[in-house]
Protein backbone atom coordinates (compact mmCIF):
# COMPACT_ATOMS: atom_id res chain seq x y z
CA UNK A 1 0.00 0.00 0.00
CA UNK A 2 1.08 3.26 -1.04
CA UNK A 3 1.46 6.05 1.85
CA UNK A 4 -1.28 8.02 -0.40
CA UNK A 5 -3.53 5.38 0.12
CA UNK A 6 -2.96 4.83 3.68
CA UNK A 7 -3.57 8.64 4.48
CA UNK A 8 -6.58 8.47 2.51
CA UNK A 9 -7.68 5.21 4.66
CA UNK A 10 -7.22 7.86 7.24
CA UNK A 11 -8.90 10.89 6.10
CA UNK A 12 -11.91 8.64 5.09
CA UNK A 13 -11.86 7.51 8.82
CA UNK A 14 -11.92 11.35 9.92
CA UNK A 15 -14.46 12.67 7.42
CA UNK A 16 -17.04 9.77 8.20
CA UNK A 17 -16.01 10.51 12.20
CA UNK A 18 -17.12 13.35 11.67
CA UNK A 19 -19.67 12.96 9.44
CA UNK A 20 -21.49 10.83 12.75
CA UNK A 21 -20.47 13.82 15.32
CA UNK A 22 -17.92 11.94 17.05
CA UNK A 23 -15.20 13.59 19.40
CA UNK A 24 -13.15 15.97 17.50
CA UNK A 25 -10.13 14.96 18.88
CA UNK A 26 -10.39 11.38 17.51
CA UNK A 27 -11.24 13.25 14.23
CA UNK A 28 -8.44 15.04 14.07
CA UNK A 29 -6.00 12.19 15.36
CA UNK A 30 -7.02 10.73 12.19
CA UNK A 31 -6.27 13.93 10.04
CA UNK A 32 -2.98 14.64 11.87
CA UNK A 33 -2.09 11.08 10.55
CA UNK A 34 -3.39 11.18 7.13
CA UNK A 35 -1.34 14.25 6.53
CA UNK A 36 1.89 13.15 8.51
CA UNK A 37 2.06 10.15 6.14
CA UNK A 38 1.09 12.05 3.13
CA UNK A 39 4.61 14.11 4.00
CA UNK A 40 6.55 11.80 4.68
CA UNK A 41 9.07 10.38 2.73
CA UNK A 42 9.88 7.43 4.03
CA UNK A 43 7.09 4.28 2.96
CA UNK A 44 4.74 3.28 5.94
CA UNK A 45 4.60 -0.41 4.49
CA UNK A 46 8.56 -0.54 4.80
CA UNK A 47 8.23 0.66 8.30
CA UNK A 48 5.90 -1.52 9.40
CA UNK A 49 7.74 -4.55 7.94
CA UNK A 50 11.07 -3.50 9.77
CA UNK A 51 9.96 -2.32 12.98
CA UNK A 52 6.64 -1.00 13.91
CA UNK A 53 7.41 0.63 16.62
CA UNK A 54 8.71 3.60 14.67
CA UNK A 55 6.02 4.76 13.63
CA UNK A 56 5.23 6.00 16.98
CA UNK A 57 8.41 8.12 16.62
CA UNK A 58 6.82 10.42 13.42
CA UNK A 59 5.29 13.37 14.55
CA UNK A 60 1.32 13.19 14.00
CA UNK A 61 1.26 9.62 14.66
CA UNK A 62 -0.65 8.32 17.73
CA UNK A 63 -1.24 5.14 19.14
CA UNK A 64 -4.62 5.04 17.09
CA UNK A 65 -3.31 5.79 14.09
CA UNK A 66 -0.10 3.19 14.28
CA UNK A 67 -2.14 0.38 15.40
CA UNK A 68 -4.20 0.88 12.42
CA UNK A 69 -1.05 1.67 10.14
CA UNK A 70 -0.03 -1.89 10.64
CA UNK A 71 -4.07 -3.54 10.53
CA UNK A 72 -3.75 -1.66 6.67
CA UNK A 73 -0.16 -2.67 5.36
CA UNK A 74 -0.36 -6.30 6.73
CA UNK A 75 -4.70 -6.49 5.56
CA UNK A 76 -4.84 -4.49 2.87
CA UNK A 77 -8.23 -3.03 4.97
CA UNK A 78 -9.53 -1.44 8.11
CA UNK A 79 -12.52 -3.33 9.87
CA UNK A 80 -13.62 -0.14 11.56
CA UNK A 81 -13.66 2.25 8.14
CA UNK A 82 -15.24 -0.83 6.64
CA UNK A 83 -17.74 -0.64 9.46
CA UNK A 84 -18.65 3.03 8.87
CA UNK A 85 -18.84 2.92 4.95
CA UNK A 86 -21.53 0.46 5.57
CA UNK A 87 -23.43 2.84 7.80
CA UNK A 88 -23.49 5.51 6.10
CA UNK A 89 -24.22 5.69 2.10
CA UNK A 90 -21.97 6.54 0.00
CA UNK A 91 -23.31 9.12 -2.34
CA UNK A 92 -23.38 11.19 0.99
CA UNK A 93 -19.43 10.79 0.52
CA UNK A 94 -19.14 12.98 -2.61
CA UNK A 95 -21.01 15.48 -0.47
CA UNK A 96 -19.31 16.08 1.47
CA UNK A 97 -16.38 16.05 -0.76
CA UNK A 98 -18.08 19.32 -2.56
CA UNK A 99 -15.99 21.95 -2.01
CA UNK A 100 -17.35 24.20 0.62
CA UNK A 101 -19.38 21.35 1.77
CA UNK A 102 -17.40 19.10 4.23
CA UNK A 103 -18.63 16.78 6.22
CA UNK A 104 -20.22 18.83 9.02
CA UNK A 105 -22.37 21.00 5.94
CA UNK A 106 -23.11 17.13 4.51
CA UNK A 107 -24.51 15.54 7.69
CA UNK A 108 -26.57 18.66 7.81
CA UNK A 109 -28.43 18.34 4.49
CA UNK A 110 -28.52 14.85 4.92
CA UNK A 111 -30.36 15.03 8.83
CA UNK A 112 -32.14 17.78 8.07
CA UNK A 113 -33.42 17.36 4.46
CA UNK A 114 -32.48 13.46 3.55
CA UNK A 115 -30.27 14.96 0.83
CA UNK A 116 -27.63 11.89 -0.01
CA UNK A 117 -26.82 12.89 -3.84
CA UNK A 118 -25.35 15.70 -5.58
CA UNK A 119 -28.47 15.75 -7.89
CA UNK A 120 -31.20 15.95 -4.78
CA UNK A 121 -28.24 18.81 -3.45
CA UNK A 122 -28.08 20.37 -6.46
CA UNK A 123 -32.08 21.02 -6.94
CA UNK A 124 -32.45 21.93 -3.43
CA UNK A 125 -29.92 24.19 -3.57
CA UNK A 126 -31.62 26.08 -6.72
CA UNK A 127 -35.04 25.99 -5.40
CA UNK A 128 -33.49 28.05 -2.07
CA UNK A 129 -33.95 25.35 0.16
CA UNK A 130 -30.38 25.44 1.49
CA UNK A 131 -30.14 28.74 2.70
CA UNK A 132 -32.97 28.21 4.99
CA UNK A 133 -30.82 25.69 6.97
CA UNK A 134 -29.30 26.86 10.36
CA UNK A 135 -25.72 27.99 9.46
CA UNK A 136 -26.07 27.84 5.49
CA UNK A 137 -27.14 31.31 4.26
CA UNK A 138 -27.47 32.57 0.30
CA UNK A 139 -23.82 33.03 0.00
CA UNK A 140 -22.94 29.54 1.32
CA UNK A 141 -26.09 28.05 -0.84
CA UNK A 142 -24.03 29.90 -4.37
CA UNK A 143 -20.84 28.11 -3.45
CA UNK A 144 -22.09 24.73 -2.72
CA UNK A 145 -23.82 24.89 -6.05
CA UNK A 146 -20.50 26.33 -8.43
CA UNK A 147 -18.71 23.57 -5.63
CA UNK A 148 -20.78 20.97 -7.33
CA UNK A 149 -20.22 21.51 -11.17
CA UNK A 150 -16.52 22.24 -9.95
CA UNK A 151 -16.86 18.36 -8.28
CA UNK A 152 -18.26 17.01 -11.21
CA UNK A 153 -15.93 18.26 -13.94
CA UNK A 154 -13.00 17.18 -11.75
CA UNK A 155 -14.59 13.53 -11.60
CA UNK A 156 -12.42 10.70 -10.05
CA UNK A 157 -8.71 12.38 -11.44
CA UNK A 158 -6.15 12.29 -9.14
CA UNK A 159 -2.84 14.04 -9.02
CA UNK A 160 -0.02 13.92 -11.24
CA UNK A 161 2.10 13.46 -8.54
CA UNK A 162 -0.01 10.41 -6.74
CA UNK A 163 -0.41 8.59 -10.12
CA UNK A 164 3.41 8.86 -9.65
CA UNK A 165 3.97 7.21 -6.79
CA UNK A 166 1.33 4.55 -7.98
CA UNK A 167 3.44 4.20 -10.83
CA UNK A 168 6.80 3.64 -9.05
CA UNK A 169 4.84 1.24 -6.94
CA UNK A 170 3.93 -0.38 -9.72
CA UNK A 171 7.26 -0.61 -11.59
CA UNK A 172 8.71 -2.23 -8.65
CA UNK A 173 5.91 -4.64 -8.40
CA UNK A 174 6.53 -5.69 -11.89
CA UNK A 175 10.63 -5.68 -11.71
CA UNK A 176 10.70 -8.95 -10.30
CA UNK A 177 8.53 -10.73 -12.96
CA UNK A 178 10.66 -13.20 -15.51
CA UNK A 179 10.37 -12.44 -18.84
CA UNK A 180 9.43 -8.21 -19.24
CA UNK A 181 11.49 -7.15 -22.13
CA UNK A 182 9.93 -3.88 -22.35
CA UNK A 183 7.98 -1.56 -20.11
CA UNK A 184 6.47 2.13 -20.12
CA UNK A 185 3.93 4.04 -18.76
CA UNK A 186 1.64 5.68 -21.36
CA UNK A 187 -1.11 8.00 -21.38
CA UNK A 188 -2.00 11.29 -19.79
CA UNK A 189 0.75 10.23 -16.76
CA UNK A 190 3.68 10.43 -19.30
CA UNK A 191 2.23 13.44 -20.73
CA UNK A 192 2.71 14.97 -17.18
CA UNK A 193 -1.00 16.45 -17.29
CA UNK A 194 -1.45 17.76 -13.88
CA UNK A 195 -4.17 15.43 -13.19
CA UNK A 196 -4.66 11.74 -14.36
CA UNK A 197 -7.94 9.55 -15.56
CA UNK A 198 -6.17 6.26 -15.39
CA UNK A 199 -2.73 4.80 -15.75
CA UNK A 200 -1.63 3.04 -19.01
CA UNK A 201 1.22 0.11 -19.04
CA UNK A 202 2.62 -1.11 -22.19
CA UNK A 203 4.38 -4.32 -21.73
CA UNK A 204 6.95 -6.69 -24.58
CA UNK A 205 6.73 -9.87 -22.68
CA UNK A 206 7.31 -13.53 -23.60
CA UNK A 207 4.37 -14.85 -21.34
CA UNK A 208 1.45 -13.10 -21.12
CA UNK A 209 -0.19 -15.40 -18.79
CA UNK A 210 2.85 -14.94 -16.07
CA UNK A 211 2.69 -10.98 -16.26
CA UNK A 212 -0.84 -11.01 -16.22
CA UNK A 213 -0.90 -13.08 -12.94
CA UNK A 214 1.22 -10.65 -11.36
CA UNK A 215 -0.48 -7.28 -12.50
CA UNK A 216 -3.53 -9.14 -10.71
CA UNK A 217 -1.15 -9.28 -7.39
CA UNK A 218 -0.84 -5.23 -7.48
CA UNK A 219 -1.58 -3.39 -4.04
CA UNK A 220 -3.80 -5.76 -1.70
CA UNK A 221 -6.43 -7.57 -4.41
CA UNK A 222 -7.67 -5.11 -7.00
CA UNK A 223 -10.56 -5.90 -8.89
CA UNK A 224 -9.90 -7.26 -12.45
CA UNK A 225 -12.19 -5.44 -14.68
CA UNK A 226 -11.68 -7.22 -17.79
CA UNK A 227 -8.78 -10.16 -18.61
CA UNK A 228 -8.49 -11.03 -22.65
CA UNK A 229 -5.21 -12.21 -24.81
CA UNK A 230 -2.99 -8.96 -24.43
CA UNK A 231 -5.26 -6.56 -22.42
CA UNK A 232 -6.52 -6.32 -18.80
CA UNK A 233 -7.42 -3.76 -16.68
CA UNK A 234 -8.01 -3.46 -12.59
CA UNK A 235 -9.51 -1.25 -10.65
CA UNK A 236 -7.71 -0.67 -7.21
CA UNK A 237 -9.35 0.03 -3.82
CA UNK A 238 -8.69 3.77 -4.24
CA UNK A 239 -10.93 3.49 -7.37
CA UNK A 240 -8.21 4.17 -9.74
CA UNK A 241 -8.39 2.42 -13.02
CA UNK A 242 -4.98 0.96 -14.75
CA UNK A 243 -4.94 -0.72 -17.88
CA UNK A 244 -2.20 -3.52 -19.09
CA UNK A 245 -1.68 -4.17 -22.94
CA UNK A 246 1.29 -6.60 -24.01
CA UNK A 247 2.08 -5.74 -27.31
CA UNK A 248 5.00 -7.71 -29.87
CA UNK A 249 8.52 -6.06 -29.80
CA UNK A 250 7.94 -4.75 -33.62
CA UNK A 251 4.84 -2.64 -31.90
CA UNK A 252 6.25 -1.03 -28.95
CA UNK A 253 7.12 1.93 -30.61
CA UNK A 254 3.68 2.50 -32.14
CA UNK A 255 1.73 1.36 -29.63
CA UNK A 256 3.69 3.28 -26.92
CA UNK A 257 3.28 6.67 -29.46
CA UNK A 258 -0.86 6.04 -29.40
CA UNK A 259 -1.58 4.95 -26.26
CA UNK A 260 0.38 8.51 -25.08
CA UNK A 261 -1.31 10.34 -26.79
CA UNK A 262 -3.38 12.54 -26.35
CA UNK A 263 -6.33 11.94 -28.67
CA UNK A 264 -6.12 14.86 -30.27
CA UNK A 265 -2.77 14.34 -31.24
CA UNK A 266 -3.18 11.37 -32.29
CA UNK A 267 -5.93 12.60 -34.90
CA UNK A 268 -3.79 15.13 -36.59
CA UNK A 269 -0.78 12.71 -36.72
CA UNK A 270 -3.03 10.12 -38.54
CA UNK A 271 -3.96 13.04 -40.87
CA UNK A 272 -0.67 13.51 -41.55
CA UNK A 273 0.28 9.56 -42.25
CA UNK A 274 -2.68 9.43 -44.65
CA UNK A 275 -1.44 12.63 -46.97
CA UNK A 276 1.59 10.71 -47.22
CA UNK A 277 0.19 7.32 -48.14
CA UNK A 278 0.63 5.86 -45.02
CA UNK A 279 -1.47 4.21 -42.19
CA UNK A 280 -0.58 4.67 -38.26
CA UNK A 281 -2.17 2.85 -35.44
CA UNK A 282 -0.94 1.36 -32.00
CA UNK A 283 0.60 -1.70 -34.31
CA UNK A 284 3.00 0.83 -36.40
CA UNK A 285 3.21 2.76 -39.59
CA UNK A 286 2.07 1.30 -42.79
CA UNK A 287 2.88 1.99 -46.57
CA UNK A 288 -0.74 1.83 -48.25
CA UNK A 289 -0.58 0.77 -52.14
CA UNK A 290 -4.08 -0.28 -53.18
CA UNK A 291 -5.24 -3.18 -51.12
CA UNK A 292 -1.27 -4.09 -50.16
CA UNK A 293 -0.27 -2.85 -46.60
CA UNK A 294 3.98 -2.74 -45.85
CA UNK A 295 5.00 -1.93 -42.60
CA UNK A 296 7.43 0.88 -42.63
CA UNK A 297 7.92 1.78 -39.25
CA UNK A 298 6.62 0.54 -35.33
CA UNK A 299 9.90 -1.03 -33.08
CA UNK A 300 10.15 2.72 -31.25
CA UNK A 301 8.79 5.68 -31.17
CA UNK A 302 11.94 7.67 -33.27
CA UNK A 303 11.21 5.53 -35.99
CA UNK A 304 7.13 5.91 -36.35
CA UNK A 305 7.67 9.60 -35.92
CA UNK A 306 10.72 9.96 -37.96
CA UNK A 307 8.34 7.61 -40.66
CA UNK A 308 6.23 10.65 -41.00
CA UNK A 309 9.15 13.15 -40.74
CA UNK A 310 8.57 14.40 -37.46
CA UNK A 311 10.64 14.69 -34.33
CA UNK A 312 9.53 12.99 -31.63
CA UNK A 313 7.72 14.83 -29.62
CA UNK A 314 8.75 15.28 -25.63
CA UNK A 315 5.18 13.72 -24.12
CA UNK A 316 4.17 16.69 -21.94
CA UNK A 317 4.16 18.57 -25.56
CA UNK A 318 1.75 16.23 -27.23
CA UNK A 319 -1.87 17.89 -26.98
CA UNK A 320 -2.37 19.51 -30.35
CA UNK A 321 -1.86 22.76 -29.55
CA UNK A 322 1.44 23.92 -30.98
CA UNK A 323 3.72 21.31 -31.36
CA UNK A 324 3.18 20.05 -35.42
CA UNK A 325 3.29 24.09 -35.71
CA UNK A 326 6.92 24.28 -34.59
CA UNK A 327 7.86 21.23 -35.83
CA UNK A 328 7.08 22.46 -39.01
CA UNK A 329 9.19 25.80 -38.74
CA UNK A 330 11.88 23.62 -37.48
CA UNK A 331 11.69 25.27 -34.17
CA UNK A 332 10.18 22.69 -31.68
CA UNK A 333 11.71 24.27 -28.14
CA UNK A 334 14.19 22.98 -26.12
CA UNK A 335 12.07 22.51 -22.78
CA UNK A 336 13.70 23.56 -19.70
CA UNK A 337 14.65 20.25 -17.38
CA UNK A 338 14.83 20.32 -13.49
CA UNK A 339 19.09 20.38 -13.71
CA UNK A 340 18.76 23.98 -15.28
CA UNK A 341 17.00 25.59 -12.01
CA UNK A 342 19.77 27.37 -9.75
CA UNK A 343 17.69 28.75 -6.98
CA UNK A 344 13.88 28.59 -5.38
CA UNK A 345 12.39 31.89 -4.52
CA UNK A 346 9.91 30.65 -2.15
CA UNK A 347 10.13 29.31 1.12
CA UNK A 348 8.75 29.15 4.91
CA UNK A 349 10.30 28.45 7.81
CA UNK A 350 9.22 27.49 11.18
CA UNK A 351 9.60 31.74 12.06
CA UNK A 352 5.90 31.19 10.48
CA UNK A 353 4.14 28.44 9.09
CA UNK A 354 6.97 25.88 7.95
CA UNK A 355 8.29 23.25 9.59
CA UNK A 356 12.17 23.77 9.66
CA UNK A 357 14.71 26.16 10.87
CA UNK A 358 15.94 28.84 8.03
CA UNK A 359 19.55 27.30 8.89
CA UNK A 360 18.05 24.13 7.71
CA UNK A 361 15.91 25.14 4.92
CA UNK A 362 19.18 26.66 3.83
CA UNK A 363 21.19 23.49 4.37
CA UNK A 364 18.85 21.16 2.54
CA UNK A 365 19.05 23.84 -0.50
CA UNK A 366 22.10 24.03 -0.97
CA UNK A 367 22.50 19.95 -0.49
CA UNK A 368 19.90 19.91 -3.16
CA UNK A 369 22.63 22.23 -5.34
CA UNK A 370 20.81 25.29 -5.36
CA UNK A 371 22.95 28.84 -5.16
CA UNK A 372 20.20 30.47 -4.10
CA UNK A 373 17.02 30.63 -2.43
CA UNK A 374 14.70 33.34 -1.39
CA UNK A 375 13.44 33.14 2.49
CA UNK A 376 9.72 34.31 2.18
CA UNK A 377 7.53 33.52 5.06
CA UNK A 378 4.20 34.97 5.37
CA UNK A 379 3.55 38.29 6.34
CA UNK A 380 1.46 39.61 9.61
CA UNK A 381 -2.23 39.93 8.22
CA UNK A 382 -1.55 35.66 7.51
CA UNK A 383 -2.09 35.44 11.60
CA UNK A 384 -2.73 32.10 10.92
CA UNK A 385 0.23 31.06 10.00
CA UNK A 386 1.77 33.19 12.55
CA UNK A 387 2.65 35.84 9.77
CA UNK A 388 5.57 38.45 10.32
CA UNK A 389 5.55 42.10 11.31
CA UNK A 390 8.66 44.55 10.15
CA UNK A 391 9.92 44.08 13.47
CA UNK A 392 10.13 40.06 13.27
CA UNK A 393 10.73 40.24 8.99
CA UNK A 394 13.92 42.80 10.22
CA UNK A 395 14.92 40.15 13.04
CA UNK A 396 14.94 37.21 10.30
CA UNK A 397 17.18 39.29 7.74
CA UNK A 398 19.66 39.43 10.01
CA UNK A 399 19.94 35.96 10.69
CA UNK A 400 20.05 35.88 6.86
CA UNK A 401 23.15 38.10 7.12
CA UNK A 402 24.70 36.23 9.68
CA UNK A 403 23.67 32.83 7.55
CA UNK A 404 25.47 34.56 4.39
CA UNK A 405 28.55 35.66 6.08
CA UNK A 406 29.21 32.24 7.67
CA UNK A 407 28.09 30.24 5.20
CA UNK A 408 27.55 32.52 1.92
CA UNK A 409 30.76 31.45 -0.06
CA UNK A 410 28.80 29.55 -2.82
CA UNK A 411 25.61 29.75 -1.76
CA UNK A 412 23.20 33.07 -0.79
CA UNK A 413 20.02 32.88 1.23
CA UNK A 414 18.38 36.17 -0.44
CA UNK A 415 15.99 39.04 2.04
CA UNK A 416 12.28 37.85 1.04
CA UNK A 417 9.14 37.56 2.28
CA UNK A 418 5.46 36.48 0.66
CA UNK A 419 3.53 39.63 1.55
CA UNK A 420 -0.04 39.83 1.95
CA UNK A 421 -1.97 41.70 -0.83
CA UNK A 422 -5.30 42.98 1.40
CA UNK A 423 -8.64 42.55 1.00
CA UNK A 424 -9.05 46.31 0.94
CA UNK A 425 -5.97 46.84 -1.18
CA UNK A 426 -2.73 47.65 -0.73
CA UNK A 427 0.46 45.71 0.93
CA UNK A 428 0.58 44.84 4.32
CA UNK A 429 3.99 45.89 5.21
CA UNK A 430 5.42 49.06 5.07
CA UNK A 431 7.03 50.49 1.65
CA UNK A 432 10.49 51.46 3.53
CA UNK A 433 11.15 48.04 4.76
CA UNK A 434 9.83 46.18 1.58
CA UNK A 435 12.36 48.25 -0.22
CA UNK A 436 15.21 46.81 2.12
CA UNK A 437 14.36 42.94 0.61
CA UNK A 438 16.59 41.07 -2.12
CA UNK A 439 12.94 39.51 -3.75
CA UNK A 440 9.14 40.22 -2.35
CA UNK A 441 6.54 38.02 -3.66
CA UNK A 442 2.91 39.41 -3.25
CA UNK A 443 0.04 37.07 -3.01
CA UNK A 444 -3.91 36.59 -1.84
CA UNK A 445 -4.95 34.84 0.65
CA UNK A 446 -7.80 36.80 1.85
CA UNK A 447 -10.75 37.82 -0.08
CA UNK A 448 -10.61 35.28 -2.95
CA UNK A 449 -14.34 35.37 -3.94
CA UNK A 450 -14.12 39.38 -4.58
CA UNK A 451 -15.63 40.33 -7.85
CA UNK A 452 -13.47 40.21 -10.60
CA UNK A 453 -12.74 43.90 -11.03
CA UNK A 454 -11.82 44.15 -6.92
CA UNK A 455 -9.52 41.33 -7.56
CA UNK A 456 -7.95 42.37 -10.21
CA UNK A 457 -7.67 45.85 -9.23
CA UNK A 458 -5.60 44.20 -6.18
CA UNK A 459 -3.61 42.68 -8.16
CA UNK A 460 -2.74 45.49 -10.61
CA UNK A 461 -1.85 47.51 -7.53
CA UNK A 462 0.76 44.64 -5.86
CA UNK A 463 2.44 44.67 -9.80
CA UNK A 464 2.86 48.14 -9.56
CA UNK A 465 4.03 48.85 -6.11
CA UNK A 466 7.82 49.39 -7.31
CA UNK A 467 9.56 46.73 -4.38
CA UNK A 468 7.27 43.94 -5.59
CA UNK A 469 9.05 41.15 -7.73
CA UNK A 470 6.75 38.58 -8.68
CA UNK A 471 3.25 37.84 -7.90
CA UNK A 472 2.78 34.24 -6.13
CA UNK A 473 -0.32 31.94 -7.33
CA UNK A 474 -1.53 34.27 -9.49
CA UNK A 475 -4.94 32.74 -10.00
CA UNK A 476 -5.40 31.08 -5.86
CA UNK A 477 -6.71 28.06 -7.65
CA UNK A 478 -6.43 24.33 -6.20
CA UNK A 479 -6.96 21.71 -8.30
CA UNK A 480 -10.15 19.68 -7.87
CA UNK A 481 -10.77 21.80 -4.55
CA UNK A 482 -11.24 25.69 -5.50
CA UNK A 483 -11.58 27.39 -8.66
CA UNK A 484 -9.29 29.87 -9.63
CA UNK A 485 -9.90 33.43 -8.24
CA UNK A 486 -11.96 35.65 -11.00
CA UNK A 487 -8.83 37.72 -12.32
CA UNK A 488 -8.54 39.25 -15.44
CA UNK A 489 -5.40 37.70 -16.84
CA UNK A 490 -4.85 39.84 -19.39
CA UNK A 491 -5.25 43.04 -17.46
CA UNK A 492 -2.03 41.16 -15.05
CA UNK A 493 -0.11 40.03 -18.08
CA UNK A 494 0.01 43.70 -19.15
CA UNK A 495 0.46 45.26 -15.82
CA UNK A 496 3.33 42.47 -15.38
CA UNK A 497 4.69 43.02 -19.01
CA UNK A 498 4.86 47.20 -18.31
CA UNK A 499 6.28 46.62 -14.61
CA UNK A 500 9.07 43.87 -15.29
CA UNK A 501 7.33 41.70 -13.03
CA UNK A 502 7.55 38.51 -12.53
CA UNK A 503 4.84 35.40 -12.52
CA UNK A 504 5.47 32.39 -10.50
CA UNK A 505 4.76 28.51 -11.44
CA UNK A 506 4.02 27.41 -8.00
CA UNK A 507 5.34 23.82 -8.10
CA UNK A 508 3.11 22.64 -5.25
CA UNK A 509 1.18 19.27 -7.47
CA UNK A 510 -2.36 20.65 -5.75
CA UNK A 511 -1.69 24.14 -7.36
CA UNK A 512 0.45 24.24 -9.95
CA UNK A 513 -0.43 28.26 -10.60
CA UNK A 514 0.00 29.46 -13.33
CA UNK A 515 -0.58 26.51 -14.99
CA UNK A 516 0.49 25.20 -18.32
CA UNK A 517 -1.75 27.26 -20.81
CA UNK A 518 -1.19 30.63 -18.99
CA UNK A 519 2.03 30.15 -18.66
CA UNK A 520 2.77 29.51 -22.17
CA UNK A 521 0.85 33.16 -22.50
CA UNK A 522 2.88 34.68 -20.16
CA UNK A 523 5.51 33.37 -22.44
CA UNK A 524 3.96 35.42 -24.65
CA UNK A 525 4.29 38.19 -23.83
CA UNK A 526 7.83 38.33 -22.75
CA UNK A 527 7.31 37.65 -18.85
CA UNK A 528 9.65 35.98 -17.30
CA UNK A 529 8.56 32.51 -14.74
CA UNK A 530 10.11 31.74 -11.74
CA UNK A 531 9.32 28.23 -11.14
CA UNK A 532 9.17 27.95 -7.24
CA UNK A 533 8.14 25.37 -4.47
CA UNK A 534 6.87 27.09 -1.99
CA UNK A 535 8.38 24.39 0.37
CA UNK A 536 7.23 24.29 3.93
CA UNK A 537 9.82 21.63 4.66
CA UNK A 538 13.29 20.69 3.70
CA UNK A 539 11.40 17.71 1.52
CA UNK A 540 9.06 19.81 -0.06
CA UNK A 541 11.92 22.03 -2.05
CA UNK A 542 11.91 18.57 -3.68
CA UNK A 543 8.41 19.50 -5.18
CA UNK A 544 10.54 21.45 -7.80
CA UNK A 545 9.67 18.32 -10.60
CA UNK A 546 6.08 19.29 -10.43
CA UNK A 547 6.63 22.63 -11.46
CA UNK A 548 8.88 21.58 -14.26
CA UNK A 549 6.85 19.54 -15.63
CA UNK A 550 4.11 21.59 -16.10
CA UNK A 551 6.74 24.51 -17.22
CA UNK A 552 7.73 21.42 -20.26
CA UNK A 553 3.85 21.20 -20.74
CA UNK A 554 3.97 25.07 -21.46
CA UNK A 555 7.03 24.77 -24.03
CA UNK A 556 9.16 26.90 -21.42
CA UNK A 557 12.94 26.53 -22.09
CA UNK A 558 15.45 27.53 -20.08
CA UNK A 559 15.77 31.03 -21.01
CA UNK A 560 12.04 31.68 -19.78
CA UNK A 561 12.54 30.57 -16.44
CA UNK A 562 14.25 33.55 -14.43
CA UNK A 563 15.41 31.04 -11.64
CA UNK A 564 17.59 29.39 -14.38
CA UNK A 565 19.81 32.92 -13.60
CA UNK A 566 22.48 33.23 -11.34
CA UNK A 567 20.86 35.45 -8.56
CA UNK A 568 23.57 38.27 -9.78
CA UNK A 569 21.82 37.95 -13.33
CA UNK A 570 18.16 37.95 -11.68
CA UNK A 571 18.69 40.71 -9.76
CA UNK A 572 19.75 42.76 -13.04
CA UNK A 573 16.76 41.34 -14.69
CA UNK A 574 14.17 42.69 -11.76
CA UNK A 575 16.16 45.77 -11.20
CA UNK A 576 17.18 46.67 -14.57
CA UNK A 577 13.21 46.86 -15.73
CA UNK A 578 12.25 48.68 -12.94
CA UNK A 579 14.11 51.90 -14.13
CA UNK A 580 12.42 51.01 -17.99
CA UNK A 581 15.44 49.49 -19.44
CA UNK A 582 15.15 46.56 -22.06
CA UNK A 583 15.39 42.74 -20.83
CA UNK A 584 16.70 41.35 -23.55
CA UNK A 585 19.71 39.23 -24.40
CA UNK A 586 19.91 37.92 -20.46
P1 LIG B 1 -6.81 10.18 -18.84
O1 LIG B 1 -6.61 8.73 -18.62
O2 LIG B 1 -8.24 10.58 -18.90
O3 LIG B 1 -6.07 11.01 -17.87
O4 LIG B 1 -6.23 10.58 -20.29
P2 LIG B 1 -5.43 9.67 -21.33
O5 LIG B 1 -4.90 10.60 -22.35
O6 LIG B 1 -4.45 8.80 -20.64
O7 LIG B 1 -6.59 8.85 -22.04
P3 LIG B 1 -6.92 7.29 -22.07
O8 LIG B 1 -6.41 6.56 -20.89
O9 LIG B 1 -8.39 7.23 -22.32
O10 LIG B 1 -6.24 6.77 -23.39
C1 LIG B 1 -4.82 6.72 -23.49
C2 LIG B 1 -4.40 7.20 -24.84
O11 LIG B 1 -4.86 6.29 -25.84
C3 LIG B 1 -4.97 8.53 -25.26
O12 LIG B 1 -4.21 9.61 -24.78
C4 LIG B 1 -4.88 8.43 -26.76
C5 LIG B 1 -5.14 6.99 -27.03
N1 LIG B 1 -6.55 6.79 -27.39
C6 LIG B 1 -7.50 6.26 -26.61
N2 LIG B 1 -8.67 6.23 -27.26
C7 LIG B 1 -8.46 6.78 -28.47
C8 LIG B 1 -9.28 7.07 -29.60
O13 LIG B 1 -10.47 6.79 -29.63
N3 LIG B 1 -8.67 7.65 -30.67
C9 LIG B 1 -7.36 7.97 -30.66
N4 LIG B 1 -6.83 8.56 -31.73
N5 LIG B 1 -6.57 7.74 -29.63
C10 LIG B 1 -7.10 7.15 -28.54
CA1 LIG C 1 -5.01 7.21 -19.08
CA1 LIG D 1 -6.79 4.16 -20.22
ZN1 LIG E 1 4.02 30.66 0.36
Amino acid sequence: MTNSQIADAFEMMADLLEFQGENPFRVRAYRNGARAIRNLPESVSSIVNDDPGRLLEIDGIGKAVAEKCEVLVRTGELPQLKKLQDEIPESVLTLMRIPGMGPKKAAAVYRELGIATLDDLKQACELGRIRELKGFGAKTEEAILSGISLAAAAGRRIYWANADEIVAELRSHLSDCEGIEQLEFAGSYRRGRETVGDLDVLVVAAEVDRIMDRFAGFSGSPSVLARGDTKMSIRLASGLQIDLRIVPPESFGAALQYFTGSKEHNVVLRGRAKQRGLKINEYGVYRVDGDQETYVAGATEEEVYAALDLPCFPPELREARHEFAWADAGNLPKLITLDDIRGDLHAHTDETDGQASLDEMAEAARARGLRYLAITDHSKRVSMAGGLDEERLLAQWERIDQFNARRGDDFTLLKGIECDILEKGGLDLSDDVLAQADWVLASIHYGQRQPREQITARILEAIEHPSVSAIAHPTGRLINQRPAYDVDLDALFAAAKKHGKLLELNANPMRLDLDDVYCAAAKGHGIPIVINTDAHSVESLGLMRYGILQARRAGLTKADVANTRTWPQLKKLIGRKRSGGDQKGE
